[in-house]
């Protein structure tokens, strides 16, 4: 089994990006059984979008799961939907701030993960990392990395793909009192569960995890 994961440079003022951190170290940590390629994709709309692509068509994986930082979010995001628009509320790292853009203007409306969200977020949960199942991946890059990933999965039929968004770490939210924060180690354990979930699990579990408004 061949693995894509890919994460984030810094971005927004940010020093550091804990998902770049959380997935280079992963990669580090996995053992022989996984083939593993880690990557850090620029933050920025095109740059992001082409790299993922490269990757992809170079690598050909069965898996490919790409983390994102949500700071403000205080769980472990399984992201189950990408939409087909961009807004940004500031630029990206290449000074693009697109409004209200499509990502590709003949695309379906959204895609959804391939990933088993509801059976990743239970095994999470019981490992004692909060977690949840997000309805929006927002409309930054890392809603466009998500489109694409899924837009690119239409002629891959075998390929499994989906988003995860990760809290800043502790050292990012000291900054602004009042913000979550999670452990590297944590985030790290997180992917480790969401990879063996991904490659274990056929087709997701009927658990509710939806919310109302
Ligand atoms: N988070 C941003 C882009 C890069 C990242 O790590 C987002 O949520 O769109």
């Amino acid at each position: 089994m061949k693995i894509l994961i890919t994460g984030f440079d810094a971005f927004g003022g940010e020093a550091v990006n804990p998902s770049w951190l959380s997935v280079s170290r992963i990669c580090q940590e996995a053992g022989d059984e996984l083939t593993l390629i880690g990557a850090c994709l620029p933050t920025e709309f095109s740059g992001s979008l082409t790299m993922l692509q490269q990757l992809v068509e170079s690598h050909r994986p069965d898996l490919v799961i790409a983390v994102g930082q949500a700071g403000g979010r205080s769980s472990i995001s399984l992201e189950r939907v990408a939409i087909n628009i961009d807004d940004a509320r500031i630029p990206d790292n290449a000074g693009w701030q697109p409004i209200d853009e499509p990502i590709h203007p003949a695309g379906e409306a959204a895609y959804f993960s391939s990933l088993p969200i509801k059976a990743i977020v239970q095994a999470l949960r019981t490992a004692g990392i909060p977690a949840e199942v997000s309805n929006t991946a927002g409309t930054y890059v890392c809603n466009h990395v998500f489109y694409g990933l899924m837009h690119l999965c239409r002629h891959l039929p075998g390929m499994r793909a989906g988003f995860v968004h990760i809290p800043y770490l502790p050292e990012q939210a000291a900054k602004q009192p009042g913000a979550p924060s999670m452990a590297l180690d944590d985030m790290v354990r997180a992917l480790a569960i969401i990879l063996r979930i991904s490659l274990d699990s056929g087709t997701d579990l009927r658990l509710n995890a939806g919310t109302e408004c």
